[in-house]
C-alpha cells in the first residue's frame, strides 16, 4: 500500500473515532470498548473496500455490511455519516427519543444499516441468508459481518458458520474482533474461546489473522478474503478493547462506561488530538 493510501486511511480512522467519541461524550455514557475496536476496521471498509452508493443506500449492487456486534452501532453510524449517508448533524442525536440514531442498528431506521442488530448471535444467520441469495442469483457481491469474540457465546454463531462452511459460502466474509473481553471482563475468565483460528479452521473456514489496529494489515486480509472461493472464509481481527483511547484501554470497565469528570477531560483531550488529526491528513 502506498505511503498516500495509508495516510488517507489513518485519517478516515481518526475521524470514525473523533465522531463516535463525541456522540459518546456528549451522551455522557456509551459502549466504548467494542466501538473503539473496529474503527480501523470500519475506516478501511468504508474508504477501500466496499462497493456503495450513498445517494441510493438500497442500490441492488451494493456490498453488505452486517454488524452483528450491534452496541458498536455509534462507530458505524460514524462511518455512514462521514462517507454521505446522512448529514454529520445527525451523529448528535444518537440515542435520544425520535433519532434515526438508535444506540443498536436497525435497517429501518438508519440509510446504510442493512440489519437490524443488538440481540448477540442473530446477525451471523442474517449475513449468512443474505449470502446465500447472492450466490443463488449469482452476484459477486460480498457480505462483510462482522462478529464480536464474547458473541461467541451464542450458539447461533456456531450453526451459521456451519452453514456457511457447509455450502462454501465465501460470499460472506466473517470478521471477528478478537479484543479479548467481552461485558465484564476477560473471555478467558468467563466462557473460555479456546483458540479461536484452530476453532475456525476445524469448521471448515479458511482463516486470515489481520492486526486489527493497523490499516494495511486489514486492508491485507480483505483482499486475501476476497480472493478465496473454495471454501467459507474468515478473518480473526486481532484487535484491543477500547483500542485508541489510552484512558480506557487497560480498564475493566471499558465496554459501556459511564464518564466521569476525569474521564470526560481524557476524551475532551483526545477529541481535540483526533481533530488536529483529521485536519493534518493523519498520522
Ligand atoms: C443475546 C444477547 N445477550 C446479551 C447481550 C448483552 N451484551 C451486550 S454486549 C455484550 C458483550 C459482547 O462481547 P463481545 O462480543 O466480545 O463485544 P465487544 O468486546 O466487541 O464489545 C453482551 C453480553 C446482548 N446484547 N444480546
Ligand atoms: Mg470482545
Amino acid at each position: 500500500m502506498n505511503e498516500n493510501k495509508l495516510k488517507e486511511l489513518k485519517r478516515g480512522s481518526a475521524a470514525i473515532r473523533m465522531e463516535t467519541l463525541r456522540m459518546m461524550r456528549k451522551k455522557g455514557y456509551g459502549h466504548l470498548g467494542g466501538a473503539m475496536s473496529i474503527v480501523e476496521l470500519l475506516s478501511v471498509l468504508y474508504n477501500e473496500v466496499l462497493r456503495y452508493d450513498p445517494q441510493n443506500p438500497s442500490w441492488d449492487g451494493r456490498d453488505y455490511v452486517v454488524l452483528s456486534k450491534g452496541h458498536s452501532g455509534p462507530a458505524l453510524y460514524a462511518a455512514l455519516a462521514l462517507h454521505g449517508f446522512f448529514d454529520t448533524e445527525w451523529l448528535g442525536t444518537l440515542n435520544d427519543g425520535g433519532t434515526r440514531l438508535p444506540s443498536h442498528p436497525d435497517r429501518l431506521k438508519t440509510p446504510g444499516v442493512d440489519a437490524t442488530t443488538g440481540s448477540l448471535g442473530q446477525g451471523t444467520s442474517v449475513a449468512a441468508g443474505l449470502g446465500m441469495a447472492l450466490r443463488i442469483e449469482e452476484k459477486d457481491q460480498k457480505v462483510y459481518l462482522i462478529v464480536g469474540d464474547g458473541e461467541l457465546n451464542e450458539g447461533q454463531c456456531w450453526e451459521a458458520f456451519q452453514f456457511l462452511a457447509h455450502h462454501k459460502l465465501h460470499e460472506v466474509i466473517v470478521i471477528i474482533d478478537h479484543n479479548k473481553r467481552q461485558l465484564d471482563g476477560k473471555l478467558t475468565e468467563i466462557m473460555n474461546p479456546f483458540d479461536l483460528n484452530k476453532k475456525m479452521e476445524s469448521f471448515g473456514f479458511h482463516v486470515i489473522s489481520a492486526d486489527g489496529q493497523k490499516e494495511e494489515s486489514i486492508y491485507d486480509a480483505l483482499q486475501q478474503a476476497g480472493g478465496v472461493k473454495d471454501s467459507a472464509v474468515c478473518i480473526l481481527l486481532e484487535t484491543e478493547k477500547a483500542q485508541g483511547v489510552p484512558y480506557y484501554v487497560d480498564r475493566e470497565d471499558n465496554h459501556a462506561p459511564k464518564f466521569d469528570e476525569a474521564a470526560n477531560r481524557e476524551l475532551d483531550a483526545l477529541i481535540e488530538e483526533l481533530r488536529m488529526q483529521v485536519e493534518d491528513g493523519g498520522k
